[in-house]
């Protein structure tokens, strides 16, 4: 009749944020603007936890490393295109890290788009993100925002985890549906990764091969961190005796200080191993792809096992004898379910040559990290921050720089898993403030960033980010004048300074204070250690600038030999 009350309405903004909250998400890092600027507000209003940026790049970031440490996929909101391709960088990333994300991006009008007549921040956003990362979808109409969600969650985390575009265009949010009808569409996603079981006679062809090896080497990598199979992770090398090898974000996974790491004798381990054990790491680049000098390839080919959840990773640099496909918790189970008590730990005459080599290097580290030089090198200033994350091992360390990354790598020792995130599988720059903001909202414990200078210089803005939020993040930035180093000079005789070469003497310090933060000049270890130790009891935002001997450096650290050198003749 003419009195009934009208039916109550949903509309496009709020399904999308029940959507979310239906699947546990609880936290949006984002940056608003037209047309998702009231989706971030009513999120906000609605119990969801918004996290603004200052740049897109870096809330994309920040989704991929909460992707990587809660195993849901971080949530990252951008407006239309110049918005939404800068997070797209982040989502190709993450789609390359195997980290599970989702970029929302609200989008222009379709019908204006499609017949490209000039609309406001025009872009065919489907289209460009397709192939950069796991899967993309646009939603159209409000009932089918649950769908979409749903297809959303269920792409980036099921089988190897990466990186999902969602698109929603403007007038999508706008648009309304009767309230029962719009709860009802909405899914709650059952299972979203689920478990896939090896198959047995994988599993027996692997330990078959292990069983018979007298050199095997067990190496673990991100996916291992990923999965959380922390205690089967560890128990499968305890109780076999074997080896292993932690790829960077795998530290910790077991403490970097066990007596079966061989991280202190890689090139050893990776030339004489015959028998070798992936899990969750891929054999690329940062493997030299299984083969070569590295490998020592020449004294013949090594036995690959590899666990991995994408059968098609399998033989993609070089054969591997024992696939185990499945998810990284039921294949360690399984392997595990396999080894008893007769089984034979590797000899002796290995492990001994292992343990002769690392003692050797550990003795060579200690003493170049006792020296205090003046300025600090790379050395002096880390063995500060190694001994602080070994007195609060449960802080998160982000990393990213050349030399830094690379000297961080292997005196900074982890002491528990998936803390530590660094420049991954790209070796990208510009992962360091997104990386630290979503390590310290999703884990509420203490993060020290520690940054080159150059790699600092891609995120910098964010610190006023970081003391908006009051994040209990420490910052230090390797200062040494430059890429790599500040030493370089121009010499054509134009005016302009070398391109690695930045403003001597930076006071990057000031620019935490700029926003309220503790800034902290610091020429000497003592003065680091004293500064880091204040931040990580305080949980203030700080940045410490830490001055580098400009000389300190080399050209891409570790990986020089990847820069082409030209055969050309004069
Ligand atoms: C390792 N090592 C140690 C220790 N840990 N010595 C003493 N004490 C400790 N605790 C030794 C180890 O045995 C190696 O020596 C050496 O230190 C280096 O070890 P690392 O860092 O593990 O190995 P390497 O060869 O540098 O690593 C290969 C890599 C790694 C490709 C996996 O470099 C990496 O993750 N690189 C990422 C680089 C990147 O992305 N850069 C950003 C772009 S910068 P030996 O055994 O004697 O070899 C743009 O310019
Ligand atoms: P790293 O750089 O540390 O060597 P990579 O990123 O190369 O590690 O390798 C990670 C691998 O782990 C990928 O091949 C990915 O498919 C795999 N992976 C990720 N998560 C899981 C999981 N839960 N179960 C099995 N494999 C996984």
């Amino acid at each position: 009749t003419e009195d009934a009350p009208a039916a109550e309405t949903i509309d496009g903004f709020h399904l999308v944020i029940d959507a979310l909250k239906l699947n546990d998400i609880d936290t949006i890092f984002g940056l608003p603007g037209i047309p998702i600027t009231d989706l971030t507000r009513m999120a906000q209003a609605e119990g969801l936890r918004v996290i603004s940026f200052r740049h897109e790049q870096h809330a994309g970031n920040a989704a991929a490393a909460a992707g990587f440490l809660t195993q849901k996929p971080g949530i990252c909101l951008t407006v239309s295109a110049p918005g939404f391709l800068n997070g797209l960088t982040a989502l190709a990333n993450a789609t390359t890290n195997c980290f599970p994300m989702i970029l929302i991006s609200g989008s222009s009008e379709r019908e204006i788009v499609d017949l490209q007549q000039g609309d406001y921040e025009e872009m065919d956003q489907l289209a460009i993100a397709k192939p950069l990362c796991k899967a993309a979808f646009r939603v159209l109409h409000a009932e089918d925002i649950g769908v979409g969600i749903a297809r959303a969650i269920r792409a980036a985390l099921s089988g190897r985890p990466g990186g999902v575009y969602l698109d929603l265009p403007a007038k999508l949010f706008a648009q309304t549906m009767d309230a029962a009808a719009g709860k009802k569409s909405l899914i709650k996603v059952v299972d979203p990764a689920p478990r896939q079981i090896p198959a047995p006679d994988a599993v027996k062809r692997a330990l078959d091969l292990l069983k018979g090896a007298k050199r095997p080497l067990i190496l673990l990598g991100k996916g291992a961190a990923y999965a959380q199979a922390d205690a089967d992770i560890r128990a499968f090398v305890e109780k076999t005796g074997i080896p292993y090898l932690p790829m960077s974000m795998a530290k910790g996974l077991l403490p970097d200080t066990h007596v079966q790491s061989a991280a202190a004798a890689r090139s050893y381990v990776l030339q004489e191993a015959d028998v070798v054990l992936l899990v969750g790491a891929r054999l690329n680049w940062l493997l030299s792809h299984g083969k070569g000098k590295t490998w020592a390839q020449e004294k013949g080919a090594k036995q690959f096992i590899q666990i991995d959840i994408a059968p098609t990773e399998i033989d993609s640099n070089v054969a591997i004898e024992a696939p185990v496909i499945g998810d990284i918790g039921s294949c360690v189970a399984a392997l595990l379910a396999g080894i008893d008590a007769k089984w034979a730990k590797p000899p002796a005459e290995w492990t001994g040559a292992i343990a002769e080599r690392k003692d050797k290097n550990l003795s060579k580290m200690a003493v170049t990290l006792a020296a205090r030089p003046s300025p600090m090198n790379f050395h002096s200033a880390l063995s500060v921050i190694r001994d602080q994350v070994k007195a609060r091992p449960d802080a998160i360390v982000v990393n990213e720089g050349a030399n830094t990354l690379d000297f961080a790598r292997s005196i900074v020792d982890m002491y528990e898993p998936r803390k530590r995130l660094d420049v991954g599988t790209w070796g990208i720059m510009g992962i360091g403030m997104g990386f630290s903001v979503a390590a310290a909202v999703v884990t509420g414990k203490p993060v020290i960033a520690i940054e080159g200078d150059s790699a600092f210089g891609f995120s910098g803005m964010e610190v006023e980010t970081i003391c908006r939020y009051n994040l209990p993040i420490c910052v230090i930035v390797f200062n040494n004048n430059g890429v790599y180093r500040g030493t370089d000079v121009n010499a054509s005789g134009t005016p302009d300074v070398a391109p690695t070469v930045f403003v001597k003497n930076a006071r990057y310090d000031k620019l935490m204070e700029a926003f309220g933060g503790v800034g902290v000049h610091a020429t000497t270890a003592d003065e680091l250690q004293k500064a880091l130790a204040e931040a990580v009891a305080s949980g203030r935002p700080t940045l410490i600038n830490a001055v580098i001997d400009e000389t300190a450096g080399t050209e891409s650290g570790r990986i020089t030999s990847l820069n082409p050198s030209t055969a050309k003749k004069k």
